[in-house]
């Protein structure tokens, strides 16, 4: 544990503990904020249990958390956040490059410079009759050589509880930085939660965020998407790695055979239910264990194999929908120690929202205070309602979420959710035909991001609102990556959302998925056959099984695989919007892919 030492605060500042680092960089830098914010009061996190029983409670006492029913959810606490203020918001999102043209022309740009006058100058004096936390926190396990060290401070408590859950925070990481270790900077400040006052830049050149005005998980952990995403990415191309938005799970065989896939589907694509699946009775001995839900950094190994971690250490997923039927496993992990924000409380100090188990209640309060009945209009929770939960609670948790050297990965599954066109799986004819499936990836909107729900929007390997730097660039970093693989993932794009022409979904989904995975993962080890297709390789109907599925008719099969030429004439022309708009940054093996795919169609 690292010594408390001297830190000479401002005579207006009082303090909550001593400071736990010798980092003199750090010690600068928290000074230096302190007379930019002028808060009342430091507190450094040191992540113990004492703090957090503290933290809750003042928490509770000013009204920022309520306690739920600790009998039917031990741990737990509720969270309302400013009705402005529910969602990432990708126009407030900034990529400080010192060009323009490094951020590319998919991200918001400003100059460093301009940034930080405009940035600061909203700061000064923002902790006023505030206490300002300081957090270090590990993205990643301790010991992982891929491991990020990250300093928050923050003004907001919700944020230091949050990130406790999120991250492994505190003496820990305290430790690993040691007195010269490099981290990234993050400077949280909620100011006046004003959507006028919103702005999350990140400066990658400076290895710094700077997200003020919000106080949205998305925007302001700043370890989640910050970090360990746009940050990420970019320290990830410089490096020889990548950050990329992808669950990470194994699959364990009835035998004992253990293969690890990790998939990007766009926010709110059903990341987390995928990652926690329990495979049905038909898949009785095999088993799914959870390494992450929303983030996967990956590197190539010595045996030339791409290993992963997940550098979080708990969920932060969207809860309407979630039931004991669509994510058994996400429940469990909700069910303590848990902060839930923007879901509906009824009167005995339980949560609610839409899609949970059992009738609704006959009456409770609305994500924004208001009295609700089922006759009411509006939603009692918000549809980007968030749990908070610590990864350990998942009773499918693979130990080797805690593993240093991560995870060898088998296969990229790529996804959207396309109501047509996208056949229920295929698999890219190589690498770089794979890198094309991902770049031209599609979904329609959800309501994880604020924007017009239902439109399919481009959205290349699930970055479009994460990639730190020019999009262009960041496809060659896919294709170079293939140099440094003696043995690369193999590439799979899946649906599980196409319909029929009665608007019914074709596939059921959930925990039936299991059957297309076992197919993935028999292509990966060499097994099963697949017929040439323009899109890749596909199954053949009779190689997914189906047996014992209760509400799917095998005749669908076909319908479900089947591959629309005028559809993807469409589709192909489509793809073009996003691609002309980055016309000049496309590496050109992308353009001949479109031009490849064009002649199979
Ligand atoms: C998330 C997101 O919150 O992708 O994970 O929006
Ligand atoms: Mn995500």
């Amino acid at each position: 544990m690292t010594q408390a030492t001297q830190f000479h605060l401002p005579p207006s500042v009082k303090k909550s503990n001593d400071c736990p680092t010798e980092h003199a960089g750090v010690r600068a830098w928290v000074f230096e904020m302190i007379q930019l914010l002028q808060p009342d009061q430091i507190h450094w996190c040191d992540g113990t249990d004492v703090e957090k029983e503290n933290l809750t409670r003042q928490a509770v006492d000013a009204g920022i958390l309520i306690k739920l029913n600790q009998e039917k959810l031990p741990g737990c606490y509720y969270h309302r956040s400013n009705p402005n203020d529910v969602a990432r918001v990708e126009e407030c999102t900034f990529i400080c490059t010192r060009t323009k043209d490094e951020a590319g022309p998919t991200n918001n740009w400003m100059a460093p410079e301009a940034m930080y006058q405009k940035l600061y100058g909203m700061c000064r004096g923002a902790m006023k009759g505030r206490t300002m936390y300081v957090i270090a926190y590990l993205m990643g396990p301790p010991g992982s050589p891929l491991t990020k060290i990250g300093v928050e401070i923050t003004d907001s408590i919700y944020v230091v509880l949050s990130m406790r859950v999120m991250t492994r925070m505190g003496y820990v990481a305290w430790d690993q930085l040691g007195v010269d270790g490099s981290y990234t900077k993050g400077l949280h400040s909620m100011l006046d939660v004003n959507p006028q006052r919103r702005f999350i830049a990140h400066f990658p050149q400076d290895n710094m965020i700077i997200s003020v005005g919000s106080n949205y998980g998305g925007n302001v952990l700043l370890g989640k998407k910050c970090l360990a995403l746009r940050l990420g990415s970019y320290l990830g191309r410089d490096e020889g790695w990548m950050a990329e938005h992808m669950l990470i799970l194994a699959v364990e065989s009835p035998e004992g055979e253990k293969t690890y896939v990790a998939a990007a589907f766009p926010s709110a694509c059903g990341k987390t239910n995928f990652a926690m699946m329990i495979p049905p009775n038909r898949f009785k001995g095999w088993k799914i264990t959870t390494i992450g839900d929303d983030i996967a950094w990956m590197k190539p190994g010595s045996d030339g194999r791409l290993y992963a971690i997940n550098p979080e250490a708990g969920y932060f997923g969207v809860v309407p929908g979630t039931n004991s039927k669509s994510n058994p496993n996400a429940m469990l992990s909700m069910a303590k120690d848990t902060i839930y924000t923007n879901v509906a409380l009824t009167p005995d100090g339980d949560v609610w929202w839409e899609g949970k188990d059992g009738e609704p209640p006959k009456e409770c309060l609305d994500w924004k205070g208001n009295r609700w009945t089922p006759a009411s209009k509006e939603k009692a929770a918000h549809p980007n309602s968030r749990f908070a939960a610590p990864m350990a609670n998942n009773p499918a948790l693979a130990p080797e979420a805690n593993s240093p050297e991560g995870v060898p990965i088998s296969a990229i599954i790529f996804g959207g959710r396309r109501a047509s066109t996208m056949p229920l799986v295929f698999q890219a004819f190589n690498w770089i035909h794979g890198v094309y499936v991902g770049a031209t990836m599609g979904s329609e909107m959800t309501a994880a991001a604020a924007g017009t729900v239902g439109q399919v929007r481009r959205d290349p390997m699930a970055m479009l609102p994460f990639c730190g730097y020019n999009m262009g660039d960041y496809f060659s970093h896919w294709l170079k990556m293939r140099k440094l693989l003696k043995n690369p993932p193999k590439i799979f794009h899946v649906n599980w959302f196409r319909r029929n022409a009665e608007g019914k979904f074709l596939w059921p989904g959930y925990g039936e998925n299991v059957r297309v995975l076992k197919w993935i993962i028999d292509r990966c080890r060499g097994r099963v056959y697949a017929g040439e297709s323009p899109l890749g390789w596909m199954p053949d109907a009779k190689d997914i099984d189906t047996e014992g599925l209760t509400n799917f008719n095998p005749q669908d099969m076909e319908e479900v695989l089947s591959v629309d030429i005028e559809d993807w004439k469409r589709e192909v022309l489509l793809q073009d919007e996003l691609f002309y708009k980055m016309y000049s940054d496309l590496p050109k093996e992308l353009l001949f892919q479109r031009e490849l795919l064009i002649a199979r169609l």
